[in-house]
């Protein structure tokens, strides 16, 4: 009887150290295509010497915990425009409390109105959707009679929310169960493509994802580097190409080596195209047609920045008719107080704002939030 107990006890340990072993030998499998040799384009490190041929480079050792030496620990992105509200300080001063004053003064006449429509106007809310809340302001405030400041927040608090939009989704289209989720970040010169791609990668690998990025600026050696070093900040490589070189071709191998990698999400940083150049913007369409060989990409990101209002829509539009634009990063929303051009930017592409910059630090970018927005525009 001791000796069955005995064998018993003897196999259950040998299939419980079975299990373990298997675990181990299969756990890593998706890890280790992660070290498949790096092809044409080549993995970011591969082109100089010393410190950038560390092991988290050449191989990339994505996975490592971001407390691993050297990498950091990006912020989680959930409620971050709540702590980040502050930077909307001038918005909230000319928007927010100014509507609020305004529409709470006893009398509301034509002059008041004119004021209230001048407010939502220098705030680049736009013509159209400016007059379409003065109208209904106007409406609910007869209807009110007599208002107390509660009701006027109310009022207002409602219809900036309708204005901003509630029911799209904003969502990013960041993963997918058997292939990297492939996201193509463009814009003009100077709206902060590259540091939006940079703080993107540490939403992402804040959210546990693996993030390869592709550097599709091959016009200047020191915009791919510029996003190599936001990406060795948290480990994710940057695959890049030789300068000058067809940032398609860079784009192609991003995502196949997203691919073989078995990464999570592969970012694509473009290089700022003018608008009037065609050649330029029909190369944009070739990016994002090559980079289909592979399959769909997921995310058109438009990089506005929300200091440029009317030009920076106008160049926004144009961005839209080469490549199907699928959400918006409002830029630079810090230290403006044209917080107005999220509802004009809406309008004019059909496009959710998806992502809002907030600053030039690291994780400085928020996932847009309609009511922490508005919310954030009439505090007190
Ligand atoms: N204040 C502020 N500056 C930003 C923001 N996003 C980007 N920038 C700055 O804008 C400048 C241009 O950014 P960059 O990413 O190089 O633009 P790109 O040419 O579109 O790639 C840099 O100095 C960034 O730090 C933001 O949300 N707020
Ligand atoms: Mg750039």
């Amino acid at each position: 009887m001791e000796t069955l107990t005995l064998v018993l006890v003897v196999a259950a340990a040998a299939v419980v150290l079975g299990v373990v072993a298997a675990t181990a030998l299969l756990g890593p499998r998706r890890r280790r295509r992660g070290a498949a040799a790096p092809t044409e384009a080549r993995l970011a490190g591969d082109r100089r010497t010393g410190s950038l041929a560390s092991p988290e480079v050449e191989a990339p050792d994505r996975l490592a915990p971001p407390e691993a030496p050297g990498l950091e620990r990006p912020e989680p992105s959930a409620g971050r425009l709540v702590r980040l509200r502050s930077r909307l300080g001038r918005s909230q001063s000319t928007l927010g409390r100014g509507l609020l004053g305004l529409l709470s003064r006893e009398r509301l006449d034509d002059a008041t109105w004119e004021e209230i429509e001048e407010v939502l106007l220098t705030a680049d809310v736009g013509v159209a959707p400016t007059q379409e809340l003065v109208e209904r302001l106007r409406t609910r405030v007869k209807a009110l009679g007599t208002r107390t400041p509660e009701d006027v927040a109310t009022m207002l608090r409602e219809e900036l929310l309708g204005l901003v939009g509630t029911d799209v989704d904003r969502s990013l289209h960041t993963t997918h169960p058997d292939r990297p989720a492939v996201v193509l970040v463009v814009g003009v010169n100077g709206t902060g493509k590259t540091t939006t791609v940079g703080k993107l990668a540490r939403v992402l690998v804040a959210d546990g994802r693996t993030v390869l990025l592709g550097a599709a600026d091959t016009f200047r050696a020191a915009a791919a580097d510029q996003l190599q070093t936001w990406g060795e900040r948290v480990g994710a490589p940057t695959v890049r190409g030789p300068e000058g070189g067809d940032p398609a071709s860079v784009a192609f191998d991003a995502v196949r080596q997203g691919a073989d990698g078995g990464y999570d999400t592969v970012l694509l940083d473009t290089a700022g195209r003018l608008q009037n150049k065609v050649g330029l913007m029909d190369e944009l369409g070739k990016v994002k047609r090559v980079v289909e060989k592979h399959g769909p990409v997921d995310e058109v990101l438009l990089v506005l920045d929300a200091t440029t209002g009317q030009n920076g829509l106008a160049q926004a539009r144009v961005f839209a008719e080469v490549v199907d634009v699928t959400g918006i990063v409002l830029t630079k929303l810090d230290g403006t107080a044209k917080g107005g051009i999220v509802v004009a930017v809406q309008r004019e592409l059909g496009v959710p704002v998806k992502l809002v910059g907030l600053g030039e630090g690291p994780d400085d970018l928020a996932p847009f939030d309609p009511a922490a927005f508005v919310d954030a525009l009439i505090a007190p």
